[in-house]
């Protein structure tokens, strides 16, 4: 009996949903909209659903009521005649007249949404660009020079709420301020998607397409990738996360003086220990080259090479540096040089010709990857 009485409470949840507006907090409805275009698309949805459900009853109601009154166990005799009726004649015109007005109801609205994401003066105060890898995402704030790459957060169990849609850094966004997103990748169709904050478009190799999104609120928005790019598909989520302006700001000039000081670091003349480098490295490889080239090393035989005992991670060092720097054209195997400083690099490389019974005892330095670029 509660079941019954839970499931008539939940469908009456979805019904209010459609038809009152402002039903936002509904988990059966779209999420709550944070930005004014997406809030169109909510409002031409909440529209369409509306005139959809009116009609559906009136449907219902019709075949219901034919069903239970012009049957012929109770002696119905069909109007043989109906064509012939003032009704039967005009309602061959009408109805479709009817249909028209409904859709060209819908097609005003959703032509002026289209306009509003299609306008390409549209204005902005800030430009991010959004670039799709498999599987991860990387943001440059151009108008700072602030850049980073955001991974999925591997420590979630399933049991935890936000398990696969939580990552290691957030897209960090002022509140009230027109950012116009551009999208590209370095490898396959991606699709960069938040729908509580800005529409979706795809994400293609060797072109940049563009969103846009003013978010009204803080909070923490989330999205994932909507193209399915392959086996890591569903490992790349996105959280945006907006603040206010002064915040923002802060935020900003940290990330800013943050990679003023890595640079410094990685250009110095510094020697490197062993011991420092492979903790870099090791940090550095489970977290970027451990999706394909495994945790062990070991890779996936006849798709990601093993570097375990590989020829490469273990011979010429400067081919090795090369490997890393511009990748290996024609597979799934990256440059890296935009990615990574020297150092970094050089942490990486330290690890992968030291790990897995790897003894090769280099340890590379920042000055040998800043010869082979
Ligand atoms: C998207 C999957 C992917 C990721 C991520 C990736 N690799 Fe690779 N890597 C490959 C593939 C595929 C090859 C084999 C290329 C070929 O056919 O020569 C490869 C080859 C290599 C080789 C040469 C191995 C050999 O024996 O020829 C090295 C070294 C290497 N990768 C290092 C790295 C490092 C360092 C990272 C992280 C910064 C990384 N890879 C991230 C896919 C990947
Ligand atoms: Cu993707």
């Amino acid at each position: 009996m509660n079941y019954i009485k839970n499931k008539i409470a939940s469908a009456t949840g979805v019904v209010s949903s459609l038809l009152v507006n402002n039903a936002y907090a509904n988990k059966y409805n779209l999420p709550e909209p944070a930005d004014p275009v997406v809030q169109q698309i909510f409002d031409l949805h909440m529209m369409t659903s509306l005139i959809a459900t009116i009609i559906m009853v009136i449907v219902t109601l019709i075949v219901v009521y034919s069903l239970i009154v012009h049957r012929k166990d109770k002696g119905y005799v069909p109007d043989q005649n109906f064509h012939k009726s003032w009704f039967g004649r005009w309602a061959w015109l009408l109805v479709p007249i009817f249909v028209l007005g409904v859709d060209f109801a819908i097609a005003k609205s959703a032509h002026h949404t289209l306009d509003t994401i299609f306008d390409e003066h549209a204005e902005a105060d800030m430009t991010v660009k959004i670039t799709g890898s498999q599987w991860k995402w990387s943001y440059e704030y151009l108008d700072s020079g602030v850049k980073f790459t955001s991974n999925l957060n591997k420590d979630l169990t399933p049991e935890d709420e936000f398990y696969l849609r939580d990552v290691d850094k957030p897209l960090v966004l002022p509140v009230n301020t027109k950012v116009r997103l551009l999208h590209t990748t370095t490898d396959v169709l991606h699709d960069w998607w938040v729908p509580a904050i800005a529409f979706k478009v795809d994400a293609i190799p060797g072109y940049i397409t563009e969103t846009r999104t003013e978010i009204l609120r803080e909070g923490t928005y989330r999205g994932q990738c909507a193209e399915n790019c392959g086996t890591g598909h569903a490992f790349m989520p996105i959280v945006v996360k907006a603040v206010s302006k002064e915040k923002f700001a802060e935020w900003r000039d940290q990330q800013v003086a943050a990679a003023a000081a890595a640079a410094a670091e990685a250009s110095s003349d510094k020697e490197w220990t062993m011991e420092e480098m492979m903790a870099k490295g090791e940090e550095a490889f489970n977290k970027t080259c451990a999706a394909c080239h495994q945790v062990t090393g070991e890779g996936v035989p006849g798709v990601f090479k093993a570097l375990k005992g590989s020829a490469k991670a273990t011979g010429d060092v400067k081919v090795h540096i090369q490997t890393v720097l511009n990748g290996v054209a024609g597979t799934a195997m990256a440059a890296w040089k935009d990615q990574f400083n020297d150092l970094e690099i050089a942490a990486i490389i330290t690890y992968e010709r030291n790990a897995w019974g790897n003894n090769t005892g280099d340890v590379v330095q920042p000055k040998d990857v800043a010869a082979e670029r």
